[in-house]
């Protein structure tokens, strides 16, 4: 399946800069949405820019026009107060839904996140890897508010029968940062790979997926991932070398440093 335009919140953010180029085609418009300025089109670019609020349903309707399919990554990406978690990721993501649904937009990816699994421990499904469809045990507010966007697609599918692929995001940077990225890594190349997945696979409903490279410490499957014919060509342990390891205490949880994060407080990792 092939989609011309593209619609992408948050594209001013470090995943949508990351994708901006990889997402790239002849036959495709890359329509990108932020709040933040976005650097301008580049003469061998076909995009769009719009500037304004994924929680402004205006906005939204007029970004969503003539668009094929939506890859919703805006919002707020760490610990952030209640209310503007819920304003924002929550409430921001029905807005971006209800928008989608009204343009007729069939396929929509939602940028979920490891910490909506945050308090699942690492190896608990041994000897199998923690699978996508283990249930929500958030470990911040933002983890709550990802548990709901992951529930609001599932709805948003079956009342209206949109496609929805939910991504559970381990760490998607240049490279990883720590011993803990070296499993929750998602590579920029392999995350474009992903995405690319997403909107390919025939009629895929309502999913949801771990979005990660195939790291040799892997601590989730992707086994669902793979079934919609993503295939990663990275693995974080490249980088193992320049990344101090041993720490003092083993990784527990798959949320990491996100469960020592006071809720509500404004995270800055
Ligand atoms: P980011 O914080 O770098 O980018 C988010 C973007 O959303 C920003 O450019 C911001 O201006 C924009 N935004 C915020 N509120 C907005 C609003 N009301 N209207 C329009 N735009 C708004 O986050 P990043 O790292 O790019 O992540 C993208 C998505 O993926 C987020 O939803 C995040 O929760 C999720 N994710 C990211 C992971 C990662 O490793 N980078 C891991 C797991 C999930
Ligand atoms: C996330 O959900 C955040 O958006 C990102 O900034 C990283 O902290 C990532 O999880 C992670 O767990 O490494």
């Amino acid at each position: 399946m092939s989609y011309h335009r593209i619609l992408i919140t948050g594209a001013g953010g470090g995943i949508g800069t990351l994708m901006r180029p990889r997402l790239r085609r002849p036959d495709r418009v890359l329509r990108l949405l932020d709040l933040a300025e976005l650097p301008a089109a580049a003469p061998e670019e076909r995009v769009e820019i719009v500037h304004g609020s994924l929680t402004d349903p205006d906005t939204m309707a007029a970004a969503c026009r003539d668009v094929d399919a939506l890859i919703h990554l805006g919002g707020i990406s760490r610990e952030d107060s209640w209310e503007r978690v819920l304003a924002v990721n929550v409430d921001g993501t029905k807005t971006v839904l209800d928008a989608a649904r009204e343009a007729g937009i069939s396929r929509v990816v939602l940028a979920s996140s490891n910490h909506a699994v945050g308090y699942r421990v690492v190896g608990e499904a041994a000897p199998n890897l923690i699978a996508a469809e283990a249930p929500p045990r958030p470990d911040t507010y933002y983890g709550v508010s990802k548990a709901a966007i992951e529930a609001l697609g599932s709805l948003y599918h079956s009342r209206f029968g949109m496609d929805v692929i939910c991504i559970r995001i381990g760490s998607c940077f240049e490279r990883p940062h720590d011993e803990r990225g070296l499993s929750t890594w998602l590579s920029p190349d392999d995350g474009a790979r992903l995405f690319e997945a997403c909107l390919a696979a025939e009629n895929p409903g309502f999913q949801v997926i771990w979005g990660v490279s195939k790291n040799a410490r892997a601590i989730v499957s992707l086994e669902e991932a793979e079934a919609l014919g993503y295939r990663s060509a990275d693995d974080a342990e490249q980088f193992a070398a320049d990344i101090p390891t041993g720490l003092a205490v083993e990784p527990t949880y798959v949320g990491g440093p996100f469960l020592e994060t006071p809720l509500g407080k404004p995270n800055p990792l």
